[in-house]
């Protein structure tokens, strides 16, 4: 039976694995165990021993944020194990390495990274790391391209398909908490009160954008276009100054290609919004002016990969060579590449809107905004986030580009 782990018992329990001798030397006796688990489902153990050091990871039979009263399957570890694999196979060296996994326990051993910190906190402290932006946006191209019928064939795509089909409750858990209960009064959402509590209830009223967040939570359940990380904002990114890993891919399943992307630039627009919040220790104009460079350099470099790659590595079942290049028609798959592109551009613009909102509004808030201790002030930044986000879900079929939105952002900033 399962059995979670504690910092006493792992040694005894983990000791006889060959992948651990090797890391951390046969002394099980001298290991030193911390459990660092600050997320919100899941045990985190640092291990250290005569050779090194590892990460131990455990699912629980319950949502950690919340508790036994909302349970949870272990089956997230399997999944978890799977994206990993198959994100290091097209993006190698942006994941951590695996030592060990154990699928009955839910345990997976893994890459002690350091000296890497979450990238979220770093933002937070004022951090501009140079290569993120890049990093970023090669990985959702390669991962997001890779794992799609652009790329594999019909047998393996529908292979992974039914696999990651099975991940129900995660799914289940960023449908509702992500596309419903931001718009009414669901039982575990929480805001900044009583400061926000007259834009919520605008948003909550307000029918344009909740028919906006039911399609995008339409798109989300039904297009089964690749496979996502699923949770990619910025507590899954570890960071050096020269080094981007992403961790924690349990939401892993077959969903909309925008929806990664557009997590993702959403949290940094986030942090954005949250500077004005983290003022002690100096102005934050650079760091405001970095965030909003980041977003662009992520999208830019996106296009710029899924577009080399859909020129070289498109041998899936869709947009076959056979129908365009092979006759000579070269322009044919530049023009399904814009059509593509174009998509994932609106999608992402609606997929960030939502995701700003339900940081917000819904269970799940974020440091960035958490640890702005004077109420009034996390009210005034989350305030022009939320209007952000409107904007995004509601008008994303009308926005041109990010230097519009980046515009927008500016000026709510200075209200
Ligand atoms: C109940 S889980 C809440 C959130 O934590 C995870 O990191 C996901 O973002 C999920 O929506
Ligand atoms: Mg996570």
């Amino acid at each position: 039976p399962f059995v979670a782990l504690c910092p006493e018992t792992l040694p005894q329990r983990l000791g006889g694995l060959a992948a651990l001798i090797e890391k951390l030397g046969e002394n099980q006796g001298s290991w030193r165990v911390k459990e660092v688990g600050d997320g919100n489902l899941n045990l985190v153990f640092i291990v250290e021993g005569e050779r090194g050091k590892v990460i131990v990871k455990q699912a629980l039979p319950y949502v950690r944020l919340v508790g036994e009263s909302w349970p949870l399957p272990l089956k997230r570890s399997y999944f978890e194990y799977h994206a990993l694999m198959r994100q290091s196979d097209r993006d190698p060296g942006m994941v951590p390495e695996i030592f060990h996994f154990d699928v009955d326990q839910a345990i997976i051993v893994m890459e002690f990274l350091s000296p890497h910190i979450i990238l979220r906190r770093a933002l937070i402290e004022g951090q501009r790391l140079p290569r993120i932006g890049r990093d970023l946006g090669l990985f959702a191209a390669r991962t997001l391209f890779r794992g799609s019928d652009l790329a594999m064939t019909a047998r393996e795509r529908k292979q992974d398909l039914a696999l990651f089909s099975d991940n129900v409750e995660l799914c289940d858990i960023t449908e509702n908490l992500v596309f419903s209960d931001p718009y009414f009064e669901a039982s575990l959402n929480r805001h900044t009160s009583p400061q926000l509590d007259g834009i919520v209830a605008e948003l909550r009223a307000d029918r344009d954008l909740k028919v906006e967040a039911q399609k995008l939570k339409h798109l989300f359940a039904t297009k089964a276009e690749t496979l996502l990380h699923g949770d990619l904002h910025t507590g899954s990114v570890m960071v050096t100054m020269d080094e981007t890993r992403v961790i924690d891919p349990e939401f892993a399943f077959y969903g909309p290609i925008a929806f990664d992307v557009g997590m993702m630039i959403a949290n940094f627009w986030m942090s954005y919004f949250s500077q004005a919040g983290h003022e002690q220790n100096g102005n934050r104009e650079a760091m405001r002016d970095y965030l909003l460079n980041v977003i662009e350099t992520i999208w830019a470099t996106f296009c710029e990969e899924f577009s080399d790659l859909w020129r070289s590595e498109r041998n899936g079942i869709l947009y076959q060579r056979s129908l365009f290049e092979d006759r000579g028609d070269l322009l044919g798959a530049e023009q399904a590449l814009d059509h593509v592109l174009h998509e994932i551009w609106t999608d992402m613009l609606g997929f960030a809107g939502v995701e700003i909102h339900r940081r917000i509004l819904g269970l799940a808030h974020n440091a960035d905004f958490e640890t702005i201790a004077d109420l009034d002030l996390r009210a005034r930044c989350e305030c022009k986030a939320l209007k952000l986000g409107r904007h995004l879900a509601v008008n994303r079929r009308h926005i041109h580009s990010l230097a519009e939105i980046n515009s927008l952002a500016k000026r709510l900033e200075k209200e």
